[in-house]
């Protein structure tokens, strides 16, 4: 199988600079005539073939102003169309070709959902339309005209503005829409089908009226205005914040039920995945509310980070990717609370990113090869290249980030560019160097950054001793050391923050000290007594950090940082150790722990501190991040018996505290999604997760009673969770219960099969099987399939990695099966896998005959053995 490299970019020897489609969609069959206005490029030599991409493409006729071509003057395969002498002018190629968009399983190109015509293109399934020069660095303008019987499509939807429509007989109808931006064909869109829609509108800030509307299946139009209070919300913050307005007079959205993920940001027309459209409180969490309100926000921002200025090629994706995902980070921060989400970013970073980060599927956030584009829509790239521009702000500062970006837009709107060009600008705007820092787009690996200090009472001097390594990963033996922004403070023993008087030995500024070099001894004077050092706040770089700090100076840090992220980390760091102790061998501190206990119920006791912020504080580290602290010969059984011990040992003695606040907590108010409100649920439903993680008296039937009686999804759902997951004696009453109650609904059904594979008895795989087994489970359907085997794979490590490689087979299985429809979804699950080198010897044998087995089965995609490979490599 070919490998594409980044050093092998050349620029095509044509372009296409207007596109005109025609769509004759039927009900079987659809015919794409294309019209492509292509141009050779000054330097290209006469008899330069035109090589167009094609994906399974069925060819019926082409021709050169107007003039059908030979049979000898082009080759069309599998692959694509080739022309092989084309004019040496500008000149107009047609092509017609039919497409079966029933029968497109693969959900890349154009495909029916629940009915609905609609396309997916990002990243090459524009080909899978029509030949083209399916590469995001050819723009060009785009006219679609959409023919479709009125009764099945009386919508009919693409990019940019309608400029016609009318009638075309025989019960057909027809639109026509012109996009003015030029754009890649990855944001090419069109959408017919019957469907009903919310409208509204936003005026920009420069006075333009933009009509708004959300698309959905007919009789859910009322489970979209969250969608679109999120979307003008959207529009004003990018006018605020980062000065952009909209463009275009129309932003269309619809909601489709079959998507390969979460969402796509084709201009003017963003598709979604329903589950990030519908909400409405009985069967929305508020979960579900945030995810919608963060990812309209993300799509709607790449119109400018994205799409407005794009990507020269595919190596490249974190340009739009990191840049929007940390955009819409923000955008959270802003609408609520900055420290709470700071937090859930960094559990996201490191439950995903690490991991990955960390195995056989580490990758650069700008890599330089792929076998497979779509295999590199990875955590790295969206989180990691998140982590970087988070990076480049904080050394810049929020007015110093602001240059670059105003300079990023005013140099490159209309481009498609790389992330060299983005680092110039910042470097440029800011009048600094970025070259070291731009290892970090190079270079993939968690560095591990090591801290020990010591404290001189005579010389009143304070030092820390800084120190980064990266250790190998997969293709890339030798590592650079990167440039850290170590946000800090020094905590006196009143808990005050302490000054110094002269700092030596790094460079540090303000709150930050900034590693360049593999290590540093920075030494401040003038300490009057040893501070403790709260390190990383903010969580500023994204790295494993290990420091010499004693469990009483972290329980310290866990009561006086100012940093709200540093005192959930040190309350994550107590609990860490201890268990990394039990579950090798060590018994823990009954003093730790006991300290611990203190520290929680201080934390829930606290009036200082908001309840979203305590939900996080009150939560052990999951058992992914407990075993990769353990680092190998990890036994995930053992990590989860360990865990839910000290669960209890902790939590187990605020039994009273915890039952009090529970009460106190509840409310009859009606259901609201804003940010104070769901703060309040989300104390709530941590507190009776402990209440029953801990074994307390009552604790589950008081979980099966809020189940019952819940007002709202949020509520019902984290009792079903609770349940679910330690699977008591309530849980499979509960869970039928579940079942039947939203029979009809498959977004709560996703809620169902998720509950049914996050549970944490030994029944669990066969309940799975036969879910999985009955006729009637929509095997085809994306969401189903990720809510059941992903959530297994990725969450329930302890039944998923069982020694005797059951779950392991079963999962190989599935995966060869699905990997023959839809290769993408396939590819998804077994990335599962990622941590069986970290297995011990029993396990890690079972995941390799797994996967080895898996590969001397046969044909399997290009997504799904390039997967396959370099887990195995
Ligand atoms: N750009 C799309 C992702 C496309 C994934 C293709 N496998 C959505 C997003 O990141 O906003
Ligand atoms: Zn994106």
């Amino acid at each position: 199988e070919h490998t594409i490299y980044l050093k092998d970019y050349a620029p095509s020897p044509y372009k296409i600079t207007a596109v005109d489609l025609d769509f004759r969609i039927l009900a079987d069959t659809t015919r794409v005539r294309a019209l492509l206005t292509i141009e050779p490029q000054a330097e290209t030599a006469p008899g330069t073939p035109l090589v167009l991409d094609g994906d399974g493409l069925k060819l019926s006729s082409v021709a050169i102003d107007g003039a059908p071509l030979a049979l000898v003057a082009y080759a069309a395969d599998d692959n694509g169309l080739t022309i092989i002498e084309p004019p040496l002018r500008r000149f107009v190629l047609e092509t017609e070709v039919t497409l079966k968009p029933e029968g497109n399983l693969k959900l890349m190109g154009l495909y029916r959902s629940s009915g609905t015509w609609c396309t997916q293109c990002e990243p090459e399934g524009f080909r899978r339309i029509t030949y083209y020069l399916d590469r995001p660095d050819n723009l060009a303008t785009f006219k679609v005209t959409m023919t479709a019987p009125r009764d099945l499509a009386p919508v009919l939807l693409a990019n940019g503005n309608l400029v016609g429509q009318g009638d075309a007989g025989d019960g057909m109808h027809f639109a026509v829409w012109e996009d003015p931006f030029p754009k890649p064909a990855y944001l090419f869109a069109l959408v017919a089908g019957d469907l009903g829609s919310i409208t509204d509108s936003f005026t920009t800030a420069s006075g333009r009226k933009v009509d708004l509307a959300i698309y959905c299946e007919h009789g859910k139009e009322d489970q979209c205005l969250w969608a679109m209070d999120s979307l003008k919300r959207s529009m004003a913050w990018d006018e605020k914040r980062f000065g952009r307005e909209y463009d275009l007079d129309i932003f269309n959205i619809v909601a489709v039920s079959d998507f390969n993920f979460g969402a796509m940001e084709n201009k003017g027309l963003n598709i979604f995945n329903d589950k990030l459209v519908f909400a409405q409180p009985a069967t929305a969490t508020d979960a579900d509310y945030e995810n919608i309100e963060r990812v309209i926000a993300h799509e709607y921002f790449h119109n400018w980070t994205g799409n407005r200025i794009t990507c020269r090629d595919w190596f490249q994706l974190c340009l739009k990717e990191g840049l929007t995902v940390y955009r819409d980070q923000e955008f959270t921060s802003d609408e609520r609370s900055r420290a709470v989400k700071r937090i859930s970013d960094v559990v996201t970073l490191r439950s995903a990113q690490f991991p990955e980060d960390g195995g056989p599927l580490a990758h650069p956030a700008r890599p330089d090869q792929y076998r497979e584009i779509n295999n590199f829509y990875t955590p790295t790239v969206y989180e990691k290249g998140a982590e970087i521009v988070r990076m480049l702000a904080t050394l810049l500062g929020e007015a110093g980030f602001r240059k670059g970006m105003d300079l990023y837009f005013e140099r490159h709107d209309g481009e498609a560019t790389t992330i060299e060009a983005f680092l110039a600008v910042f470097a440029e705007a800011n009048g600094v160097d970025l070259e070291q820092f731009k290892t970090w787009y190079l270079q993939a690996g968690t560095p591990r950054l090591t801290m020990s200090d010591s404290y001189d009472a005579v010389s009143q001097t304070y030092t820390l001793k800084l120190s980064q390594e990266t250790l190998p990963t997969p293709g890339q033996l030798t590592k650079q050391a990167l440039v850290l922004p170590i946000k800090f403070g020094l905590i006196g023993p009143n808990g005050s923050p302490m000054g110094w008087s002269a700092v030596s030995g790094g460079e540090v500024r303000d709150d930050m000290i900034v590693l360049r070099e593999a290590s540093a001894e920075i030494t401040f004077k003038g300490i009057a007594n040893k501070p403790v050092p709260s390190l990383l706040r903010e969580f500023s770089a994204p790295v494993n950090l290990d420091t010499n700090l004693t469990q009483d100076d972290r329980l310290f840090l866990a009561q006086h940082d100012s940093d709200p992220y540093g005192r959930w980390q040190a309350l994550q760091d107590v609990a860490t150790a201890l268990a990394v102790d039990a579950a090798t061998g060590k018994p823990w501190s009954d003093a730790a722990v006991a300290g611990l206990s203190r520290a929680m119920a201080d934390t829930l006791a606290n009036k200082d501190l908001d309840d979203a912020f305590k939900a996080l504080a009150l939560g052990l580290p999951g058992e992914a991040v407990i075993g990769r602290t353990i680092g190998k010969d990890i036994d995930p059984a053992r990590i989860h018996e360990v865990r839910n011990a000290l669960t209890k040992a902790v939590f187990g003695p605020l039994g009273r505290d915890l039952l009090i606040a529970y009460t106190n907590l509840s409310s009859t108010l009606p259901y609201q999604p804003d940010a104070a409100s769901t703060g309040r649920r989300a104390l709530r439903n941590r507190v009776l997760a402990l209440l029953v993680g801990s074994e307390a008296a009552g604790a589950s039937a008081l979980a099966a009673s809020q189940y019952a009686e819940a007002t709202n999804m949020t509520d019902r759902y984290a009792a079903l969770t609770i349940l679910g997951s330690a699977w008591t004696a309530e849980a499979p009453t509960v869970l039928a219960d579940f079942r039947t109650r939203f029979t009809a609904n498959p977004l709560v059904f996703d809620k169902w099969l998720m509950v049914s594979a996050l549970a944490q008895d030994e029944g669990v795989l066969e309940r799975i099987k036969a879910i999985l087994a009955a006729p009637d489970f929509p095997k085809s359907n994306p969401n189903r399939l990720r809510s059941l085997l992903g959530s297994f794979v990725m969450s329930n490590p302890a039944q998923f990695t069982r020694p005797d490689g059951t779950a392991f087979r079963f999962i190989t299985d599935v995966v060869a099966d699905i990997d023959t429809r839809n290769p993408q979804v396939a590819a998804r699950v077994l990335t599962g896998f990622r941590i069986w080198q970290m297995l011990e010897p029993q396990r890690r044998e079972a995941a390799r005959s797994a996967l080895t087995a898996l590969q001397a089965g046969g044909k399997l995609s290009r997504n799904t053995a390039d997967i396959l490979a370099r887990m195995l490599a």
